[in-house]
């Protein structure tokens, strides 16, 4: 029998009002039920948002040194667990163990980072232009946090977005991908645990359209978090925006990695493959397009070629497996209507392009490595975000040209050069238009403590990690405090006319 889970909403495990649920499967073996999930709709968000707001009204009076404390339980639970909760990570959504051990491991950075910055929350003085009197801006929280979480970062995703959330003294409703439940609970069973008090804290499982949305337009959320398709984002962009709501936005990438005529081969041999073939290319930060310089272009497909196609695919959870499956059957359907666009436009498909048919992966979502060379600007696997194990190779003649091609896309994320030349480098990182940008690093790989997002469409201007993710998840309040006993009026009576 497959394990049943909860909604948690003012405290308790609760099944939905409508007593709807769903079945969420092991991507590298659907016959594996990870268990029964809720089906939640719009009355199990009121009612979560109904307890987030009564606990907002505690929450923000906790001292902020205190809601530190309790998230550096978190870290330490995390690391207790980090073992438990890389597997339990890797069934549900197939990624191999060393990179679900990551991902637990991004948590366990954010809480203890989040809850350093319960010391810090630094505001600012400034002098007043009148006698007797003290300016000073200070960060209040804001309210109750919608946050909606994609699937690809079960637990690292939602941590980067909880945690400051909580620190900043925000309350939460979370929406976790349906696709990815079971770790979003664990994540819950910790902060439970490590002493976050009733109503603080609430998850509602279920879809886009039933809870994501139902989040997105209560009139009680006051913030939305939401790291997905730009598709999705555009929609939540525009009806929370009517609403007048704070709104981050982490979306799609077709990141590039950029390999010059002097770069090390080996190198960026070892970071396009980790790049674009990791997390079986499912990272909004995966390499999709690798850009090659034209003198190294043959003798470095060559090689790439020969190690893409070697990679081992399988059970995440079985030694020696590099790559996982796709998620779900719709998105192995994306990945294979990509692949015979790719052809129809004339591409030249040189590695991969089909469904693995080894004996032991019949049960799962499983897509070979796939390399197109002969890639032009106008493919569409030149432009659009496949999220899946596709690869589009592009030459070019000059530095100047490669950086133009980077750029070509809507979207602008994150991107990669390897070069010998600390000019090179220097110019690119100028010139190159995304978020983050790597030197002889793959495209992949942002770490906590940094500012995490993107231009363009890949989002709204807003960062996640580091010190700016604090940025969005509080208010600043601007502070005047006059103490001279009398009325002093400002611009007017500290000028002579
Ligand atoms: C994502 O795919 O949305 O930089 C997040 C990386 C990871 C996070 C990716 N640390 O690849």
């Amino acid at each position: 029998m497959a394990k049943k889970f909860q909604n948690f909403i003012n405290g308790k495990w609760v099944d939905t009002k409508s007593g709807r649920t769903f079945a969420n499967r092991n991507p590298a073996n659907w016959d594996d039920i990870i268990g029964i999930f809720p089906k939640s709709g719009k009355e199990d968000v009121d009612e979560a948002v109904r307890s987030a707001r009564a606990a907002f009204e505690k929450w923000r009076l906790v001292p902020a040194p205190k809601r530190g404390d309790i998230l550096r339980r978190v870290g330490d639970i995390m690391v207790a667990r980090k073992e438990e909760l890389a597997r339990q990570m890797t069934q549900e959504m197939g990624k191999v163990l060393a990179e679900t051990q990551g991902d637990v491991q991004e948590g366990i950075d954010t809480a203890y980072y989040a809850a350093s910055e319960g010391r810090r929350l630094f505001g600012h003085t400034v002098p007043s232009e009148l006698p007797n009197k003290f300016n000073m801006a200070i960060r209040v929280p804001i309210g109750v946090a919608g946050i909606v979480t994609p699937w690809n970062f079960p637990m690292a995703i939602p941590t980067w977005k909880i945690f400051p959330a909580l620190l900043s003294g925000n309350t939460i409703v979370f929406k976790p991908a349906s696709d990815t439940p079971a770790t979003a609970t664990s994540l819950v069973e910790v902060l439970l645990e490590a002493g976050v008090p009733e109503g603080v804290v609430n998850i509602v499982h279920g879809g886009g359209g039933d809870v994501g949305m139902n989040i997105v337009r209560h009139p009680d959320i006051d913030l939305i978090s939401f790291t997905g398709s730009t598709s999705v984002g555009r929609q939540i962009s525009e009806t929370a925006g009517g609403m007048l709501k704070r709104v981050s936005l982490e979306l799609g990438g077709k990141n590039a990695q950029l390999v010059m005529d002097d770069a090390d081969l080996g190198l960026a041999l070892d970071g396009v493959l980790w790049g674009a073939f990791g997390t079986t290319g499912q990272r909004c930060t995966a390499t999709s397009r690798l850009i090659l310089h034209e003198k190294i272009h043959d003798v470095f497909l060559e090689m790439l070629i020969k190690r893409a196609v070697a990679l081992k695919l399988g059970d995440g959870l079985k030694a020696g497996v590099e790559v996982g499956p796709c998620i779900n059957e719709n998105q192995r359907k994306t990945v294979q209507s990509y692949v015979d666009v790719g052809l129809k436009q004339g591409a030249q498909l040189v590695a991969g392009g089909e469904i693995p048919t080894e004996s032991g992966l019949e049960k799962g979502w499983f897509y070979k490595p796939t390399i197109f060379t002969d890639v032009k600007a106008n493919h569409r696997i030149a432009k659009e975000e496949i999220f899946g194990p596709v690869l589009s190779v592009i030459r070019i003649k000059s530095l100047d040209e490669g950086v133009k091609i980077l750029n070509d896309t809507i979207y602008g994320l994150s991107s990669s050069i390897y070069t010998a030349d600390v000019n090179t480098a220097f110019r690119a990182i100028r010139d190159i238009n995304t978020g983050i940008t790597y030197i002889n690093a793959p495209t992949i790989g942002a770490e906590a403590h940094m500012p995490f997002g993107g231009v363009k469409q890949t989002g709204n201007g807003h960062r996640e990690g580091g010190w700016t993710v604090f940025e969005f998840f509080s208010e600043w309040k601007t502070v005047y405090i006059d103490y001279s006993g009398g009325l002093q009026r400002a611009q007017i009576d500290n000028y002579e006319n």
